[in-house]
């Protein structure tokens, strides 16, 4: 049996199973046969995982998960209850504006045929995943921006609220006093939700979401819509999703980078540092005063996360587990 079918077959059961061995032990094979050695492949799933500490959200995937339902329905539920989430300010309803006080969403999902939806610069409709979704189950495109997204979303139903919570709205005025812009993330002010997802038939799906960063210029889009660089699903191999400073993910097409990497046989974590080390090793790169980390999935169930500064985590629900854990970084005394 052809390695990638067996994997499917043994995924169809979606509990740990381990495969293989090795085929010199048989005495019935030939010698041909007897090279080859079957590598041991263990695939445990479902499972989610999240970027940052985000329990709620990634519980409440793993609540769809259980119900059999499909790893889309499991990552666009699990980032709704942060963009309803109004303390969480990187996100959906509360989340900081741009600098001339404009909340905007940025936010896409890739479902495991490697279709897509996306919506950049919403304003003023708290769901952006899901209206990603309807981009992508019910128009003929991949992107929707600024109006045309907007209006899109209240054809589908959704309503118009004001994203802009009194609280923003004070860390706003506040920032305007020094209107102090610089492009540098500060690594403590992040919760843009990444999440990936394998249901129990071994499905891979993959949604982002945010607001980008506070206090941006008015039209600015990060990389969490943008498909490949925020966010790549291939159910074949795995996915992998971002966060951080969106314009160095961007540079280096960072997500499809970790899945292309896994493709050529690298493991999760091992693709994600080398997607790290591209951005790093760039000439004048200024990763000292950025911070950028991925988390990522393969088709086994393995995961992987990494990033440049110390602070990022990533939160994994698997084999009933739900954990937050501390991602390693490049730079080590940070
Ligand atoms: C962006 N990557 O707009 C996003 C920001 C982010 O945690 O991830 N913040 O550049």
């Amino acid at each position: 049996m052809k390695r990638r079918n067996f994997i499917k077959n043994a995924s169809l059961t979606g509990v740990g199973i381990a495969v293989g061995g090795s085929l010199t032990n048989c005495s019935d094979t030939t010698s041909e046969e007897k090279k080859e050695i079957i590598p041991e492949i263990k695939v445990s799933f479902p499972l989610v995982i999240t970027t940052w500490n985000l329990p709620n959200a990634t519980a409440k995937a793993w609540e769809v998960l259980q119900k059999n339902k499909s790893a889309l329905d499991a990552v666009e539920q699990g980032c709704m209850i942060e963009e309803a989430n109004i303390k969480n300010t990187t996100v959906g309803k509360g989340a900081l504006p741009d600098r001339d006080g404009n909340v905007t969403l940025d936010a896409c999902i890739m479902n495991k045929h490697g279709d897509c939806g996306s919506v950049v610069y919403l304003q003023n409709v708290t769901h952006a995943i899901s209206v990603a979704r309807k981009v992508m189950k019910n128009t003929p495109h991949v992107m929707l921006a600024g109006k045309g997204a907007e209006q899109f979303a209240y054809e589908q139903g959704f309503k118009k609220e004001d994203l802009l919570t009194k609280s923003s709205k004070k860390a706003w005025e506040e920032w305007k006093i020094k209107s102090d812009y610089k492009p540098i993330v500060n690594i403590e002010n992040h919760d843009t939700i990444g999440m990936l997802a394998i249901d129990k038939n071994g499905n891979i799906s993959g949604a982002c979401t945010t607001s980008g960063l506070a206090y941006k210029m008015a039209g600015r889009v990060g990389d969490s819509p943008i498909i490949g660089s925020g966010l790549f699903v291939d159910n074949e191999i795995g996915a992998a999703v971002a966060t951080g400073l969106g314009e160095e993910v961007i540079k280096t097409v960072g997500s499809f980078l970790v899945v292309e990497l896994m493709r050529q046989g690298k493991s999760p974590q091992k693709a994600c540092e080398e997607a790290i080390s591209r951005i790093v090793n760039k000439p004048n790169s200024n990763y000292k005063n950025f911070q950028v980390g991925y988390i990522a999935i393969n088709k086994q169930g393995e995961t992987g996360y990494y990033a440049i500064h110390k602070g990022f985590s990533m939160t994994k629900y698997q084999n009933n587990i739900i954990e937050n854990l501390q991602s390693d970084h490049y730079i080590k005394d940070s």
